[in-house]
Parts: structure tokens; sequence; C-alpha cells
């Protein structure tokens, strides 16, 4: 395929973008080569700049579960915004939304909108140090919570594909109250509870890993954690910001039947707009500003057009739950059909998936966390990537990162891409 006008595009966005992103992990520095530059997007396909059409693994990272373009999405933004986008001022449609959110997921009450998932985890991290009184967190090597301070110590994601986990610029004040714990590993995070006691805050987890590819909680390990943060009054926070409203309606505390404390969103639940929440019982959220001490603020928060996209997305989603069930087959679909064409062509690998999530590790060790991930045959990816690409199928252009799947995609598109694999395979 070629990408010559996004090379061109490319040039010209360097001059005035550091880097010609407005997010590191769109540059392809993990994969190489220019960045695909796109005009449109429809359904299950991306139009890039050069006249190509691409079927899409990534969907904005998420948001676009149901298809870019979805017409009750976009409509209720186009209707919205001819009655104004932002007014700084309370509106129906938040209160509309946020009631849908707390009936949609489990032992959440209350929930306050931000402007993305950065915003929501961090201000989740100081609503649960207002509410406890305490400075430490753990957080999980690999899991990314946004670039917030706190979190990029050993994050994920685009964190790891600039091998600067450990960004810097980020003071080591704020470094010393963030604690690394170990993915799936129970004991490392139980020695570090009592290492430091009654210093921790909370523990924040992606509860179904993302930004290491997709890694799935081992089994009782989400139950652990519950278990440990009861015995030290540790409030848990699930990072649900991929997860929330893709793995299940209630997301992964419905679908693994472990409860939260606080649980944060993003992607989904604003649609493709720029829209974070946190929720939480009355019981910690009341500990807000302007109800109580914890402050926290935003001037687009909850603006109206957001929040029509968000509100035309869960109530779609409210309605046809089965949607959840049809992604979950469409990937474990995608799973065989990828497996079956490695296995032809005796590529190492493995597969992670959990609903609509779902990586390929060009590694011989099953991918539990981040040391795992990080021994995936790097160059076998990125020629794997390219391969597919110039078979028109866009896939994360990095390791570190989860396909999303969409319930756009059709089984025509599925088989498009297992034959995709099987022609790339011959040639890693
Ligand atoms: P944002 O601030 O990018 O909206 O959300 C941060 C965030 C928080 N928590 C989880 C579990 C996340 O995956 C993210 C963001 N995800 C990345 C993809 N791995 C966004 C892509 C990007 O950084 O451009």
């Amino acid at each position: 395929m070629i990408y010559k006008r996004s090379s061109a595009l490319f040039a010209e966005a360097q001059k005035v973008i550091p880097g010609g992103v407005n997010s590191p992990v769109r540059a392809f520095k993990a994969v190489g080569g220019d960045p695909i530059f796109v005009t449109e997007a429809k359904g299950a396909y991306l139009y890039d700049e050069d006249g190509n059409k691409l079927i899409d693994y990534i969907n904005s990272w998420g948001p676009m579960i149901l298809g870019h373009a979805h017409p009750p999405v976009v409509n209720a933004v186009i209707d919205k915004a001819k009655r104004g986008t932002s007014f700084g001022m309370p509106t129906e449609i938040e209160t509309e939304i946020a009631a849908l959110a707390v009936a949609m997921v489990p032992n959440i009450d209350k929930i306050r909108f931000v402007n993305s998932g950065t915003e929501a985890c961090m201000s989740a991290v100081r609503l649960a140090r207002g509410y406890t009184g305490r400075d430490k967190i753990i957080k999980f090597a690999g899991c990314y919570h946004g670039h917030s301070d706190s979190f990029l110590i050993q994050a994920g994601s685009g964190a790891v594909t600039f091998g600067s986990p450990n960004s810097p610029g980020v003071t080591k004040g704020t470094a010393q109250d963030t604690l690394l714990a170990r993915y799936n590993d129970l004991s490392n995070v139980e020695s570090i509870i009592t290492s430091n006691p009654e210093e921790i805050a909370c523990i924040i987890i992606e509860p179904v890993a993302g930004n290491m590819g997709c890694i799935p909680p081992k089994k009782g390990f989400l139950e652990g954690l519950r278990t440990l943060c009861d015995t030290h009054n540790i409030l848990l926070i699930f990072d649900e910001v991929m997860t929330g409203f893709r793995l299940a309606k209630g997301g992964v505390q419905e679908l693994f039947g472990v409860d939260a404390d606080i649980v944060t969103f993003g992607k989904v639940i604003g649609g493709g707009l720029p829209v974070g929440a946190f929720a939480a019982r009355s019981e910690i959220m009341n500990h807000l500003a302007p109800l109580g001490p914890v402050y926290q603020a935003g001037t687009l928060s909850g603006n109206p057009l957001a929040m029509a996209a968000g509100l035309a997305m869960l109530t779609e989603l409210n309605a046809n739950p089965n949607i959840f069930t049809s992604l979950a087959d469409k990937t474990a679909y995608l799973h065989k059909g990828i497996a079956e064409a490695l296995d032809a062509n005796n590529i190492v690998y493995t597969i992670n998936r959990t609903g609509s999530m779902i990586s390929v590790h060009f590694a011989e060790d099953p991918v539990v966390d981040f040391e795992s991930a990080a021994k995936g045959n790097n160059d076998r990816f990125k020629k794997f990537f390219h391969g597919m690409l110039d078979q028109g199928i866009y896939i994360a252009p990095s390791a570190f990162e989860t396909w999303f799947i969409t319930e756009a995609l059709t089984y025509k598109d599925l088989d498009d891409t297992i034959t995709a694999v099987a022609k790339v395979a011959k040639t890693l």
C-alpha cells in the first residue's frame, strides 16, 4: 500500500507539533515508518489520505465499540451542537447519563465526569488519598492510567515504547509515593502492603490489563486484592477506562464478580468525544467538592456535546446487552483463526483474550505480566504490523497494546483478517 500523502502530511505536522502527533503512541515509533493520516472512518473501516481502506482494530483506542460515525451518536452530537456546545453551567443531560451509568455499573451511587481517562484516574487517586488520609498508592508495572505524574512509574502503553517508563519531569517526591507491584502476583502485593503499614491509600489496577497487550487477571487475583484491601483498609480502584462498558454492561465488576471501591471510565463512555469519569458509593464520592474537601474541577467537564455522544452510546449498549456476547464471539472467532494461521507456519506466539480485547504476542511463554510481555520478539511484531498494514488491516502499532473489536466488524472482515495473517505469517 502507498502512504505518500500520509508521509508528506507527517513531515508538515512535525514542524508545528512535537513528533507530529498529539499522543506519542500514534507516531509508529514502536513499529517504525510514518504514521497513517486518516481522512474519515465509517463502521469498521478507516479511509486514509492515500485512498486506502483499512479494517480498524484500534477504533480510536476503544471508544468506537459500535463502529465509527455510528449514526445515533453522530445525530445526537449534531442536534446538541445546534443548541450550543458548553455553558459551564449544569444541564439535565449530565444527570441523564449519570443516572444511566449508575444503573449499569455495580457498586456506584454517584459519578463525576471529566475530560479524559487520565483526569479520571488522577482524580480517583486524589479522592482515595483524601478519603483515607494516606499518601501512598500501589500500581502495577506495565499498567497505564494516563500521564499524571503519580502513574508514570513503570507505566505501560506508549511509556514502555519509549523506554522511559519513568518519565523525566516526575519528581522524586511524587515517585516515592507510588509503589510498584507485579501484575498477577498477590504475594508481591501483600509484601508491599506489610512493608508500608497504614500508609497505602489505594491499589489502582487495570482489572483486565490492556497496556502490556491484553493480560487477563489470573484466577483469584482480583478476589485476592479485594481481600487485602478489606483487611488493610485500602481502597481498590478499578481503572476501567478500557474495560468499562466494553467487557460487559457493568464492566469487570460484573464480568468477574469482584467489587471495586472506585471505578474510572473513559473511551466508550464518551462515544468518541473527550469524556472520562470516576464513580463510587456515596460515602466516598461525597468527599468531593463542593460537598466535601477533596477538590476536583474542569471547565468542560460534563459539557452537553460530549454528554450527548456518551448518552447515545450508553443508551444503545444498555438496551442491547447481547452486543457484549456478539463482540466476545467475534473475538473468539478471530482468536481461533489467527492461531490456526500462525500454527500452520510454525510461528511461536501466545494470544491473550478477554471479551472484545485481544493481543498477539510473539513470545514462547504465557504473557501474564509486564516482564513476560517484554520478552516478546519485537522485531517479529514490527514485521507482523507492517505486513498486516500492507494487507489493509490496521492493528495496534505496538506490542504493548490491545486490539479493540468493534461490533461493526462482519464475519467476512474477520475472515479477511485471518487470510491476511496467513499471508503475513509466511514472511515472519
Ligand atoms: P486518556 O487520558 O488517554 O483518555 O486515558 C488514559 C488511560 C487510562 N487508563 C487506561 C486503562 C488507559 O488505557 C488509558 C489510555 N489508553 C491509551 C491506549 N493504551 C490511549 C492511547 C494514547 O495514549 O494515545
